[in-house]
C-alpha cells in the first residue's frame, strides 16, 4: 500500500495505538507525531483546533490533507477505505454490535482504566508531584467494574464481539495492554484468567506485536 497516513498524536496515547494497529491490519503507510507540514502542533493550539474542536488525538490526516478524528470514526473509515483484514463484520446487526463495543470501551473502559486511574500514575498532579493514592483508591471499584464487564463480554468467545478480531479489540488492546503492565494494574488483574488469556491471545496478532512495545 502506498498512502502515507499521517496520525497527529504521540506513540504513547493508547488512542493512537488504536489507529496504528487499525493500520497495521490493513498493511498501510502511516507517519505519527505531533507535527504537521514540518510545524509542531500543540494539544489544543490553534491548528490542533482545526483538526479536531475539542483537541484531542488522535487526527486521521489523509496525503490529500482531509482529516477526520474520533478514533472510532477514524477505524471505520480506515476499514472502509482500504481492503485487507476486515476489521467490522458484515452482518449489520454484527456491524452494530462492534459499534457499540467500541464505544463502550472509548468512553467508560477508557475513563476508568486510563483516565481515572492509570494517568494518576503516569501524570501525577499531588503536592510536589507525588500520586494521588486517594484518586487511585476512588478509581478501582470503577476499574473492577469495567473488568467484570468485559470479562462478561468475553464469556465462551475469543474476541470482544465473537470469534473475530474486530474494531471493539482494536480499540481495547491498547488500554487492557497498559493495564497489565502497570504493577498496581496487574494486581487488580491477577486473578482474571479469562481477561488475561485474552489479552495474550491479542497480543500474539502480528498489529499488536509491532504497536504495544
Ligand atoms: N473521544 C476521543 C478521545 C481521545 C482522547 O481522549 N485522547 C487523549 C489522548 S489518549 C487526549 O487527546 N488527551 C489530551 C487532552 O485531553 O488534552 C477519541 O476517541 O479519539
Amino acid at each position: 500500500m502506498d498512502a502515507q497516513l499521517k496520525i497527529l498524536g504521540p506513540e504513547f496515547s493508547t488512542f493512537v495505538r488504536s489507529v496504528m494497529i487499525a493500520c497495521e491490519e490493513k498493511g498501510l503507510n502511516y507517519r505519527y507525531g505531533m507535527k504537521v507540514n514540518d510545524q509542531q502542533v500543540k494539544l489544543g493550539d490553534e491548528t490542533h483546533l482545526k483538526y479536531h474542536p475539542y483537541g484531542k488525538i488522535p487526527v486521521l490526516i489523509l496525503e490529500d490533507g482531509r482529516s477526520i478524528c474520533e478514533t472510532a470514526a477514524i477505524i471505520r473509515f480506515i476499514d472502509n477505505e482500504y481492503p485487507g483484514y476486515e476489521l467490522f463484520p458484515t452482518d449489520l446487526f454484527a456491524r452494530a454490535q462492534v459499534d457499540q463495543w467500541a464505544n463502550l470501551i472509548g468512553i467508560y473502559i477508557d475513563q476508568a482504566f486510563v483516565r481515572k486511574f492509570l494517568l494518576e500514575f503516569l501524570f501525577p498532579k499531588g503536592e510536589d508531584g507525588s500520586v494521588r493514592m486517594d484518586k487511585v483508591e476512588a478509581a478501582i471499584p470503577e476499574v473492577n467494574r469495567a473488568i467484570a464487564t468485559l470479562t462478561k463480554q468475553l464469556d465462551g468467545q475469543d474476541y470482544m464481539c465473537g470469534d473475530q478480531f474486530s474494531a471493539a479489540d482494536i480499540m481495547l488492546a491498547p488500554m487492557l495492554d497498559y493495564l497489565a503492565r502497570h504493577p498496581k494494574g496487574a494486581e487488580l488483574l491477577a486473578e482474571e484468567v479469562k481477561l488475561l488469556a485474552y489479552l495474550e491471545r491479542v497480543r500474539q496478532r502480528p498489529s499488536c506485536q509491532k504497536v504495544l512495545i
